[in-house]
Protein backbone atom coordinates (compact mmCIF):
# COMPACT_ATOMS: atom_id res chain seq x y z
CA UNK A 1 0.00 0.00 0.00
CA UNK A 2 1.11 3.13 -1.06
CA UNK A 3 1.48 6.02 2.03
CA UNK A 4 -1.41 8.29 1.66
CA UNK A 5 0.00 12.11 0.73
CA UNK A 6 0.31 14.40 3.73
CA UNK A 7 -2.19 17.45 4.16
CA UNK A 8 -1.73 19.44 6.68
CA UNK A 9 -4.75 22.65 7.39
CA UNK A 10 -5.12 25.22 10.60
CA UNK A 11 -7.33 27.83 11.32
CA UNK A 12 -6.01 30.84 12.63
CA UNK A 13 -5.22 30.87 16.16
CA UNK A 14 -7.56 32.77 18.00
CA UNK A 15 -7.10 35.76 20.63
CA UNK A 16 -8.61 34.13 23.89
CA UNK A 17 -9.56 38.12 25.29
CA UNK A 18 -13.01 36.76 25.44
CA UNK A 19 -14.66 34.03 24.59
CA UNK A 20 -15.64 32.22 21.51
CA UNK A 21 -18.00 34.32 19.39
CA UNK A 22 -19.96 32.23 15.93
CA UNK A 23 -17.16 34.04 13.52
CA UNK A 24 -14.84 31.86 15.71
CA UNK A 25 -17.25 29.00 15.35
CA UNK A 26 -17.79 29.14 11.39
CA UNK A 27 -14.23 29.18 11.24
CA UNK A 28 -13.50 26.19 12.88
CA UNK A 29 -16.51 24.10 10.92
CA UNK A 30 -15.36 25.30 7.46
CA UNK A 31 -11.59 24.07 8.34
CA UNK A 32 -13.18 20.86 9.89
CA UNK A 33 -15.60 20.58 6.83
CA UNK A 34 -12.45 20.88 4.51
CA UNK A 35 -10.23 18.49 6.83
CA UNK A 36 -12.47 15.75 6.95
CA UNK A 37 -12.97 16.25 2.79
CA UNK A 38 -9.61 15.29 2.49
CA UNK A 39 -9.52 12.95 4.80
CA UNK A 40 -12.16 11.05 3.14
CA UNK A 41 -10.42 11.36 0.43
CA UNK A 42 -7.56 9.54 1.04
CA UNK A 43 -5.22 11.91 2.41
CA UNK A 44 -2.96 11.93 5.45
CA UNK A 45 -4.62 15.48 7.15
CA UNK A 46 -3.24 16.69 10.24
CA UNK A 47 -5.54 19.36 11.81
CA UNK A 48 -4.24 22.09 13.55
CA UNK A 49 -6.02 24.84 15.96
CA UNK A 50 -5.67 26.79 19.11
CA UNK A 51 -5.06 30.34 20.49
CA UNK A 52 -2.56 33.29 20.27
CA UNK A 53 -2.65 34.60 23.33
CA UNK A 54 -0.02 37.11 23.68
CA UNK A 55 0.30 40.62 22.52
CA UNK A 56 -1.20 44.22 24.16
CA UNK A 57 -4.72 43.07 23.36
CA UNK A 58 -4.55 40.77 26.24
CA UNK A 59 -2.87 42.50 28.47
CA UNK A 60 -5.12 45.23 28.15
CA UNK A 61 -8.56 43.21 28.64
CA UNK A 62 -6.82 41.44 31.95
CA UNK A 63 -6.06 45.37 33.59
CA UNK A 64 -9.85 45.87 32.56
CA UNK A 65 -10.90 42.81 34.32
CA UNK A 66 -8.71 43.06 36.97
CA UNK A 67 -6.87 40.12 36.45
CA UNK A 68 -3.58 38.66 35.83
CA UNK A 69 -3.00 37.93 31.40
CA UNK A 70 -1.96 34.10 32.14
CA UNK A 71 -5.54 33.98 34.46
CA UNK A 72 -7.56 35.21 31.54
CA UNK A 73 -5.71 33.39 28.76
CA UNK A 74 -6.29 29.89 30.81
CA UNK A 75 -10.00 30.82 31.39
CA UNK A 76 -10.67 31.60 27.88
CA UNK A 77 -8.25 28.91 26.10
CA UNK A 78 -10.42 26.71 27.71
CA UNK A 79 -14.04 27.84 26.21
CA UNK A 80 -11.81 27.76 22.82
CA UNK A 81 -11.46 24.26 23.45
CA UNK A 82 -14.84 23.65 24.32
CA UNK A 83 -15.98 25.02 21.45
CA UNK A 84 -13.68 22.82 18.87
CA UNK A 85 -15.00 19.82 20.67
CA UNK A 86 -18.28 20.95 21.10
CA UNK A 87 -18.58 21.67 17.00
CA UNK A 88 -17.08 17.99 16.60
CA UNK A 89 -14.34 19.85 14.77
CA UNK A 90 -11.56 16.62 13.92
CA UNK A 91 -8.34 19.00 14.82
CA UNK A 92 -5.54 16.36 15.98
CA UNK A 93 -3.88 19.55 18.20
CA UNK A 94 -4.69 22.28 19.82
CA UNK A 95 -2.10 24.37 20.63
CA UNK A 96 -1.83 27.71 23.37
CA UNK A 97 1.66 30.01 22.19
CA UNK A 98 2.02 30.33 25.58
CA UNK A 99 3.47 26.71 25.82
CA UNK A 100 7.12 25.81 26.61
CA UNK A 101 7.06 24.16 22.91
CA UNK A 102 6.43 27.32 21.49
CA UNK A 103 8.76 30.06 23.04
CA UNK A 104 10.96 26.94 21.83
CA UNK A 105 10.28 27.23 17.84
CA UNK A 106 9.48 31.24 17.76
CA UNK A 107 12.70 31.60 19.14
CA UNK A 108 14.61 29.28 16.42
CA UNK A 109 12.99 31.22 14.10
CA UNK A 110 13.75 34.30 15.14
CA UNK A 111 17.47 33.35 15.53
CA UNK A 112 17.46 32.13 11.92
CA UNK A 113 15.97 35.54 10.70
CA UNK A 114 18.92 37.13 12.86
CA UNK A 115 21.55 34.85 11.47
CA UNK A 116 20.11 35.33 8.16
CA UNK A 117 21.20 39.40 8.23
CA UNK A 118 17.42 40.46 7.89
CA UNK A 119 16.50 41.54 11.73
CA UNK A 120 18.09 44.97 13.05
CA UNK A 121 18.01 47.31 15.96
CA UNK A 122 16.03 51.10 15.31
CA UNK A 123 13.05 52.48 17.04
CA UNK A 124 9.36 52.42 16.04
CA UNK A 125 7.87 55.99 15.72
CA UNK A 126 4.47 55.61 14.21
CA UNK A 127 0.72 54.30 14.74
CA UNK A 128 -0.38 50.97 16.45
CA UNK A 129 -3.91 49.65 16.65
CA UNK A 130 -3.96 47.39 19.77
CA UNK A 131 -7.24 45.81 18.61
CA UNK A 132 -5.75 44.14 15.23
CA UNK A 133 -2.09 44.09 16.73
CA UNK A 134 -1.23 45.93 13.73
CA UNK A 135 1.18 48.64 12.88
CA UNK A 136 -0.06 51.19 9.59
CA UNK A 137 1.61 53.73 7.95
CA UNK A 138 -0.05 57.24 8.46
CA UNK A 139 -1.68 57.03 4.80
CA UNK A 140 -3.85 54.16 5.97
CA UNK A 141 -5.11 55.55 9.10
CA UNK A 142 -7.62 58.76 8.89
CA UNK A 143 -8.65 61.09 11.23
CA UNK A 144 -12.53 61.40 12.06
CA UNK A 145 -14.74 63.74 13.72
CA UNK A 146 -14.94 62.11 16.78
CA UNK A 147 -11.12 63.53 17.32
CA UNK A 148 -10.01 59.63 17.11
CA UNK A 149 -7.58 58.40 14.48
CA UNK A 150 -8.61 55.14 12.67
CA UNK A 151 -6.78 52.12 11.15
CA UNK A 152 -8.33 50.59 8.19
CA UNK A 153 -10.43 48.20 9.61
CA UNK A 154 -11.83 51.06 11.19
CA UNK A 155 -9.98 50.25 15.32
CA UNK A 156 -8.59 53.52 16.93
CA UNK A 157 -4.87 53.48 16.73
CA UNK A 158 -2.49 55.21 18.61
CA UNK A 159 1.00 56.82 18.81
CA UNK A 160 4.16 54.08 19.49
CA UNK A 161 7.53 55.18 19.85
CA UNK A 162 10.34 53.05 21.09
CA UNK A 163 13.40 51.53 20.74
CA UNK A 164 12.25 48.12 18.37
CA UNK A 165 14.10 45.32 16.47
CA UNK A 166 13.24 45.41 12.80
CA UNK A 167 12.50 42.62 10.23
CA UNK A 168 14.08 44.00 6.50
CA UNK A 169 10.62 43.65 4.67
CA UNK A 170 11.58 45.92 2.38
CA UNK A 171 13.99 43.19 0.96
CA UNK A 172 11.70 40.70 0.35
CA UNK A 173 8.81 43.02 -1.99
CA UNK A 174 10.71 41.01 -4.80
CA UNK A 175 10.67 37.63 -3.74
CA UNK A 176 7.23 38.22 -2.64
CA UNK A 177 6.18 39.62 -6.23
CA UNK A 178 7.63 36.61 -7.77
CA UNK A 179 5.83 34.32 -5.94
CA UNK A 180 2.47 35.34 -6.03
CA UNK A 181 3.45 35.61 -9.71
CA UNK A 182 4.62 31.74 -9.60
CA UNK A 183 2.19 30.46 -7.44
CA UNK A 184 -1.44 32.26 -8.38
CA UNK A 185 -2.91 29.63 -6.32
CA UNK A 186 -1.03 31.17 -3.13
CA UNK A 187 -3.48 33.30 -2.16
CA UNK A 188 -7.54 32.70 -2.01
CA UNK A 189 -10.28 34.18 -3.06
CA UNK A 190 -8.81 36.03 -6.01
CA UNK A 191 -10.08 39.42 -5.01
CA UNK A 192 -7.84 39.06 -1.50
CA UNK A 193 -4.91 38.11 -3.95
CA UNK A 194 -5.60 41.06 -6.31
CA UNK A 195 -5.42 43.60 -2.74
CA UNK A 196 -1.91 41.64 -2.00
CA UNK A 197 -0.39 42.07 -5.18
CA UNK A 198 -1.50 45.54 -5.15
CA UNK A 199 -0.44 46.10 -1.57
CA UNK A 200 3.49 44.75 -2.29
CA UNK A 201 3.75 46.47 -5.12
CA UNK A 202 2.98 50.10 -3.43
CA UNK A 203 6.52 49.34 -1.36
CA UNK A 204 7.16 47.09 1.49
CA UNK A 205 8.72 49.12 4.91
CA UNK A 206 11.04 47.14 7.38
CA UNK A 207 8.54 45.81 10.35
CA UNK A 208 9.07 46.43 13.93
CA UNK A 209 9.17 43.20 15.40
CA UNK A 210 9.66 43.76 18.75
CA UNK A 211 8.24 45.54 21.73
CA UNK A 212 9.99 46.88 24.94
CA UNK A 213 6.44 48.83 26.98
CA UNK A 214 5.27 45.85 28.32
CA UNK A 215 6.50 41.81 28.59
CA UNK A 216 3.48 39.83 27.94
CA UNK A 217 5.36 38.24 24.72
CA UNK A 218 8.28 36.03 24.17
CA UNK A 219 11.70 37.24 24.99
CA UNK A 220 13.79 38.13 22.26
CA UNK A 221 16.96 35.79 22.10
CA UNK A 222 20.15 37.63 23.16
CA UNK A 223 18.03 41.01 24.80
CA UNK A 224 15.50 39.94 27.22
CA UNK A 225 14.48 43.55 27.82
CA UNK A 226 12.13 42.61 24.34
CA UNK A 227 9.02 40.87 23.71
CA UNK A 228 8.74 39.63 20.28
CA UNK A 229 5.88 41.90 18.21
CA UNK A 230 2.94 39.01 18.58
CA UNK A 231 2.15 38.10 15.00
CA UNK A 232 5.68 37.18 14.98
CA UNK A 233 5.16 34.72 17.60
CA UNK A 234 1.89 34.09 16.70
CA UNK A 235 2.63 32.73 12.75
CA UNK A 236 4.93 30.94 14.14
CA UNK A 237 2.70 28.60 15.75
CA UNK A 238 1.68 26.74 12.42
CA UNK A 239 5.39 25.09 12.78
CA UNK A 240 5.52 24.64 16.02
CA UNK A 241 2.41 22.47 16.26
CA UNK A 242 4.44 19.98 13.68
CA UNK A 243 7.42 20.14 16.21
CA UNK A 244 9.79 22.61 14.81
CA UNK A 245 12.39 22.92 15.31
CA UNK A 246 13.32 19.77 15.32
CA UNK A 247 13.12 19.10 11.78
CA UNK A 248 13.52 15.31 12.59
CA UNK A 249 10.38 15.72 14.77
CA UNK A 250 7.64 12.90 13.53
CA UNK A 251 5.61 15.45 12.35
CA UNK A 252 7.43 17.58 10.34
CA UNK A 253 7.12 16.02 7.68
CA UNK A 254 3.78 17.64 7.26
CA UNK A 255 5.15 20.98 6.44
CA UNK A 256 5.09 23.11 4.58
CA UNK A 257 1.07 23.54 4.54
CA UNK A 258 -1.24 22.91 2.26
CA UNK A 259 -4.06 25.21 3.73
CA UNK A 260 -3.99 27.99 6.30
CA UNK A 261 -7.61 29.06 6.77
CA UNK A 262 -8.43 32.67 8.18
CA UNK A 263 -10.40 35.70 8.48
CA UNK A 264 -10.48 38.62 5.63
CA UNK A 265 -9.20 40.67 8.20
CA UNK A 266 -5.83 39.07 8.43
CA UNK A 267 -4.50 38.24 4.55
CA UNK A 268 -1.99 40.46 4.85
CA UNK A 269 -0.03 38.83 8.13
CA UNK A 270 -0.57 35.81 6.13
CA UNK A 271 0.50 36.42 3.03
CA UNK A 272 3.06 38.97 2.93
CA UNK A 273 4.57 38.91 6.57
CA UNK A 274 4.94 35.25 7.00
CA UNK A 275 6.23 34.16 3.63
CA UNK A 276 8.60 36.90 4.26
CA UNK A 277 9.58 35.19 7.58
CA UNK A 278 9.71 31.84 6.42
CA UNK A 279 11.76 32.76 3.04
CA UNK A 280 14.33 34.43 5.71
CA UNK A 281 14.52 31.25 8.07
CA UNK A 282 15.04 29.41 5.01
CA UNK A 283 11.21 27.29 5.44
CA UNK A 284 8.94 26.20 2.62
CA UNK A 285 6.31 28.70 2.48
CA UNK A 286 2.67 27.39 2.77
CA UNK A 287 0.88 26.16 -0.68
CA UNK A 288 -2.36 28.25 0.01
CA UNK A 289 -3.84 30.86 2.37
CA UNK A 290 -7.69 31.16 1.90
CA UNK A 291 -9.46 34.11 3.07
CA UNK A 292 -12.95 33.52 4.61
CA UNK A 293 -15.31 36.45 4.88
CA UNK A 294 -17.20 37.95 7.93
CA UNK A 295 -20.10 36.79 9.15
CA UNK A 296 -22.82 39.35 10.31
CA UNK A 297 -25.91 39.15 12.91
CA UNK A 298 -28.67 40.35 10.21
CA UNK A 299 -26.43 42.62 8.54
CA UNK A 300 -25.06 44.07 11.44
CA UNK A 301 -21.73 43.54 12.39
CA UNK A 302 -21.92 41.83 15.83
CA UNK A 303 -20.67 43.82 18.60
CA UNK A 304 -20.90 43.22 22.53
CA UNK A 305 -22.17 46.58 22.78
CA UNK A 306 -24.84 46.48 20.40
CA UNK A 307 -25.69 43.38 22.22
CA UNK A 308 -26.19 41.45 19.27
CA UNK A 309 -23.04 38.28 19.78
CA UNK A 310 -24.49 35.12 19.26
CA UNK A 311 -22.91 32.20 21.58
CA UNK A 312 -22.06 29.36 19.55
CA UNK A 313 -22.89 26.93 22.21
CA UNK A 314 -25.98 28.25 22.68
CA UNK A 315 -26.99 28.13 18.95
CA UNK A 316 -25.41 24.39 18.44
CA UNK A 317 -27.91 23.70 21.81
CA UNK A 318 -31.22 25.04 20.13
CA UNK A 319 -30.75 24.29 16.42
CA UNK A 320 -28.50 20.89 16.59
CA UNK A 321 -24.93 20.80 15.88
CA UNK A 322 -25.12 19.51 12.41
CA UNK A 323 -27.80 21.67 11.59
CA UNK A 324 -25.87 24.89 12.39
CA UNK A 325 -22.85 23.07 10.54
CA UNK A 326 -24.66 22.05 7.34
CA UNK A 327 -26.46 26.09 7.54
CA UNK A 328 -23.00 28.18 7.82
CA UNK A 329 -21.61 25.84 5.16
CA UNK A 330 -24.45 25.55 2.92
CA UNK A 331 -25.34 29.51 2.88
CA UNK A 332 -22.41 31.38 2.83
CA UNK A 333 -20.51 31.33 -0.34
CA UNK A 334 -16.68 30.20 1.10
CA UNK A 335 -14.48 33.53 0.44
CA UNK A 336 -17.74 35.57 0.85
CA UNK A 337 -19.16 37.86 3.94
CA UNK A 338 -22.31 36.02 5.11
CA UNK A 339 -25.83 36.60 6.87
CA UNK A 340 -26.63 34.64 9.96
CA UNK A 341 -30.36 34.69 11.03
CA UNK A 342 -33.23 33.07 12.75
CA UNK A 343 -35.35 32.64 9.90
CA UNK A 344 -32.13 31.78 7.73
CA UNK A 345 -31.29 28.87 9.50
CA UNK A 346 -34.98 27.31 10.05
CA UNK A 347 -35.50 27.63 6.82
CA UNK A 348 -32.13 25.51 5.80
CA UNK A 349 -33.39 22.92 8.71
CA UNK A 350 -37.18 22.56 7.68
CA UNK A 351 -36.43 22.87 3.56
CA UNK A 352 -33.01 21.12 2.71
CA UNK A 353 -32.56 18.75 6.00
CA UNK A 354 -36.23 17.17 7.20
CA UNK A 355 -38.16 17.80 4.09
CA UNK A 356 -35.63 17.12 1.02
CA UNK A 357 -33.02 14.81 2.90
CA UNK A 358 -34.43 13.62 5.81
CA UNK A 359 -38.22 12.72 4.36
CA UNK A 360 -36.46 10.74 1.48
CA UNK A 361 -34.57 8.36 3.75
CA UNK A 362 -37.83 8.23 6.08
CA UNK A 363 -39.88 7.14 2.97
CA UNK A 364 -37.64 4.67 1.40
CA UNK A 365 -36.24 2.81 4.00
CA UNK A 366 -40.08 2.57 5.52
CA UNK A 367 -40.80 0.85 2.60
CA UNK A 368 -38.05 -1.30 2.81
CA UNK A 369 -38.70 -1.82 6.13
CA UNK A 370 -42.36 -2.92 5.73
CA UNK A 371 -42.54 -4.70 2.06
CA UNK A 372 -39.43 -5.86 1.55
CA UNK A 373 -39.00 -7.73 4.85
CA UNK A 374 -36.15 -5.10 6.02
CA UNK A 375 -33.30 -6.62 3.34
CA UNK A 376 -32.69 -4.33 0.48
CA UNK A 377 -34.43 -5.22 -2.39
CA UNK A 378 -33.06 -6.85 -5.41
CA UNK A 379 -31.39 -4.19 -7.99
CA UNK A 380 -33.33 -5.66 -11.59
CA UNK A 381 -33.00 -4.49 -14.97
CA UNK A 382 -32.80 -0.75 -14.94
CA UNK A 383 -34.59 1.89 -16.80
CA UNK A 384 -33.19 5.06 -18.07
CA UNK A 385 -34.62 6.82 -15.77
CA UNK A 386 -32.57 4.68 -13.03
CA UNK A 387 -29.51 5.13 -15.10
CA UNK A 388 -29.69 9.03 -15.41
CA UNK A 389 -30.76 9.18 -11.46
CA UNK A 390 -27.12 6.57 -10.81
CA UNK A 391 -25.27 8.72 -12.99
CA UNK A 392 -25.50 11.77 -11.09
CA UNK A 393 -24.95 10.22 -8.28
CA UNK A 394 -21.85 8.57 -9.46
CA UNK A 395 -20.84 12.01 -10.95
CA UNK A 396 -20.90 13.95 -7.49
CA UNK A 397 -17.51 13.45 -6.33
CA UNK A 398 -15.73 14.97 -9.42
CA UNK A 399 -17.64 17.93 -8.92
CA UNK A 400 -16.98 18.02 -5.18
CA UNK A 401 -13.32 17.67 -5.66
CA UNK A 402 -13.36 20.38 -8.07
CA UNK A 403 -15.75 22.22 -6.02
CA UNK A 404 -12.86 21.72 -3.22
CA UNK A 405 -9.70 22.83 -4.88
CA UNK A 406 -10.81 26.31 -4.42
CA UNK A 407 -12.67 25.39 -0.72
CA UNK A 408 -15.68 26.28 -2.37
CA UNK A 409 -17.17 24.21 0.33
CA UNK A 410 -21.11 26.05 -0.75
CA UNK A 411 -20.70 24.57 -4.02
CA UNK A 412 -19.29 21.22 -3.10
CA UNK A 413 -22.88 20.54 -1.17
CA UNK A 414 -24.86 22.91 -3.73
CA UNK A 415 -23.89 19.89 -5.97
CA UNK A 416 -24.95 17.45 -3.19
CA UNK A 417 -28.32 19.22 -2.77
CA UNK A 418 -28.15 19.38 -6.38
CA UNK A 419 -28.70 15.09 -6.66
CA UNK A 420 -31.25 15.42 -3.10
CA UNK A 421 -33.09 17.02 -5.19
CA UNK A 422 -33.39 14.69 -8.44
CA UNK A 423 -33.86 12.00 -6.26
CA UNK A 424 -37.03 13.41 -4.88
CA UNK A 425 -38.34 14.05 -8.28
CA UNK A 426 -36.99 10.63 -8.86
CA UNK A 427 -38.95 8.49 -6.44
CA UNK A 428 -42.09 11.22 -7.01
CA UNK A 429 -42.09 10.13 -10.79
CA UNK A 430 -41.30 6.33 -10.32
CA UNK A 431 -44.29 5.93 -7.56
CA UNK A 432 -43.13 2.99 -5.42
CA UNK A 433 -46.13 2.82 -3.62
CA UNK A 434 -47.98 2.24 -6.82
CA UNK A 435 -45.48 -0.10 -7.84
CA UNK A 436 -45.75 -2.01 -4.74
CA UNK A 437 -49.23 -3.56 -6.22
CA UNK A 438 -48.52 -3.86 -9.69
CA UNK A 439 -45.39 -4.52 -10.28
CA UNK A 440 -43.52 -5.78 -6.94
CA UNK A 441 -39.96 -6.29 -8.43
CA UNK A 442 -39.73 -2.82 -10.35
CA UNK A 443 -40.88 -1.48 -7.07
CA UNK A 444 -37.54 -2.93 -5.42
CA UNK A 445 -35.65 -1.97 -8.35
CA UNK A 446 -36.47 1.97 -7.19
CA UNK A 447 -36.19 1.44 -3.55
CA UNK A 448 -32.50 -0.09 -4.09
CA UNK A 449 -31.52 2.92 -6.40
CA UNK A 450 -32.87 5.24 -3.85
CA UNK A 451 -30.86 3.91 -1.42
CA UNK A 452 -27.78 3.81 -2.99
CA UNK A 453 -27.89 7.43 -4.51
CA UNK A 454 -29.03 8.04 -0.39
CA UNK A 455 -25.75 6.24 0.29
CA UNK A 456 -23.95 8.25 -2.08
CA UNK A 457 -25.48 11.22 -0.72
CA UNK A 458 -24.75 10.42 3.09
CA UNK A 459 -21.01 9.60 2.33
CA UNK A 460 -20.33 13.21 0.63
CA UNK A 461 -22.65 15.24 3.32
CA UNK A 462 -19.95 13.63 5.73
CA UNK A 463 -17.57 16.64 6.16
CA UNK A 464 -20.37 18.66 6.37
CA UNK A 465 -22.24 16.90 8.96
CA UNK A 466 -20.43 13.90 10.55
CA UNK A 467 -23.13 12.88 13.08
CA UNK A 468 -26.49 12.95 10.60
CA UNK A 469 -24.26 11.16 7.71
CA UNK A 470 -23.36 8.60 9.74
CA UNK A 471 -26.47 7.46 11.14
CA UNK A 472 -28.00 7.51 7.70
CA UNK A 473 -24.96 5.45 6.82
CA UNK A 474 -25.79 3.08 9.81
CA UNK A 475 -29.76 2.18 8.66
CA UNK A 476 -28.15 1.85 5.52
CA UNK A 477 -25.94 -0.94 6.98
CA UNK A 478 -22.63 0.85 5.25
CA UNK A 479 -19.85 -0.70 7.50
CA UNK A 480 -17.42 1.74 8.86
CA UNK A 481 -14.81 1.05 6.50
CA UNK A 482 -16.86 1.29 3.37
CA UNK A 483 -17.60 4.77 4.41
CA UNK A 484 -14.60 7.09 2.71
CA UNK A 485 -14.75 8.42 -1.05
CA UNK A 486 -13.18 5.50 -2.55
CA UNK A 487 -16.37 3.78 -1.81
CA UNK A 488 -18.79 6.20 -3.81
CA UNK A 489 -19.57 5.52 -7.52
CA UNK A 490 -19.90 1.42 -8.59
CA UNK A 491 -17.32 0.26 -6.37
CA UNK A 492 -19.58 0.71 -3.47
CA UNK A 493 -22.97 -0.34 -4.48
CA UNK A 494 -25.26 -1.13 -1.49
CA UNK A 495 -25.85 -5.00 -1.73
CA UNK A 496 -28.75 -6.72 -2.41
CA UNK A 497 -30.33 -8.52 0.32
CA UNK A 498 -28.47 -6.93 3.29
CA UNK A 499 -30.52 -6.69 6.20
CA UNK A 500 -31.15 -3.63 7.15
CA UNK A 501 -32.06 -1.77 10.92
CA UNK A 502 -35.56 -0.08 12.02
CA UNK A 503 -35.16 3.39 9.92
CA UNK A 504 -35.14 5.89 12.58
CA UNK A 505 -35.93 9.85 11.35
CA UNK A 506 -32.29 11.64 11.61
CA UNK A 507 -33.65 15.23 10.67
CA UNK A 508 -36.65 16.65 12.76
CA UNK A 509 -38.12 19.97 11.79
CA UNK A 510 -37.55 22.65 13.01
CA UNK A 511 -41.64 23.62 15.30
CA UNK A 512 -39.98 25.72 18.51
CA UNK A 513 -40.77 29.91 18.16
CA UNK A 514 -38.06 30.85 20.49
CA UNK A 515 -34.76 32.52 19.30
CA UNK A 516 -31.15 32.39 20.66
CA UNK A 517 -30.05 35.26 22.79
CA UNK A 518 -28.79 37.99 20.89
CA UNK A 519 -30.75 36.72 17.80
CA UNK A 520 -33.14 39.54 16.22
O1 LIG B 1 -7.11 37.50 14.32
N1 LIG B 1 -16.87 36.36 11.02
O2 LIG B 1 -7.64 36.33 16.23
P1 LIG B 1 -9.19 36.65 16.33
C1 LIG B 1 -15.99 35.48 10.51
N2 LIG B 1 -5.14 35.95 16.79
N3 LIG B 1 -14.75 35.31 10.97
C2 LIG B 1 -14.35 36.06 11.99
C3 LIG B 1 -15.21 37.02 12.59
C4 LIG B 1 -16.53 37.14 12.06
N4 LIG B 1 -17.44 37.99 12.54
N5 LIG B 1 -14.52 37.61 13.57
C5 LIG B 1 -13.29 37.05 13.60
C6 LIG B 1 -6.79 36.84 15.29
N6 LIG B 1 -13.18 36.11 12.64
C7 LIG B 1 -5.35 36.41 15.47
C8 LIG B 1 -5.00 35.35 14.45
S1 LIG B 1 -3.32 33.59 13.33
C9 LIG B 1 -1.69 33.29 13.40
C10 LIG B 1 -3.60 34.82 14.53
C11 LIG B 1 -12.01 35.28 12.33
O3 LIG B 1 -9.64 35.94 17.56
C12 LIG B 1 -10.77 36.10 12.05
O4 LIG B 1 -10.79 36.58 10.73
O5 LIG B 1 -9.45 38.09 16.21
C13 LIG B 1 -9.67 35.11 12.30
O6 LIG B 1 -9.42 34.32 11.16
C14 LIG B 1 -10.25 34.25 13.43
O7 LIG B 1 -11.65 34.50 13.46
C15 LIG B 1 -9.64 34.58 14.79
O8 LIG B 1 -9.83 35.95 15.05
Amino acid sequence: MTAKPPFYITTAISYPNGAPHIGHAYEAIATDAIARFHRLDGRDVYFLTGTDEHGQKMLQTARKEGIAVRELADRNAERFREMVAALNCSNDDFIRTSEERHYEASQAIWTRMADNGDIYKDSYNGWYSVRDEAYYQESETELRDDGVRYGPQGTPVEWVEEESYFFRLSDYQDKLLEHYEKHPEFIGPEERRNEVVSFVKRGLRDLSVSRTTFDWGIPVPGDEKHVMYVWVDALTNYITGLGFPDENAPNWRYWPANLHVIGKDIVRFHTVYWPAFLMSAGIPVPERVFAHGFLFNRGEKMSKSVGNVIDPFALVGHYGLDQVRYFFLREVPFGQDGNYSHDAIVNRINADLANDLGNLAQRSLSMIAKNCGGALPDCGELSDADTAMLEQADAMLDACRNAMKTQSVHQALATVWACVAEANRYFAAQEPWVLRKTDPARMGTVLYVTAEVIRQIAILAQPAMPESSARILDILAVPEDARDFANLGVEGRLESGKDLPKPQPVFPRYVDEEKVEGEA
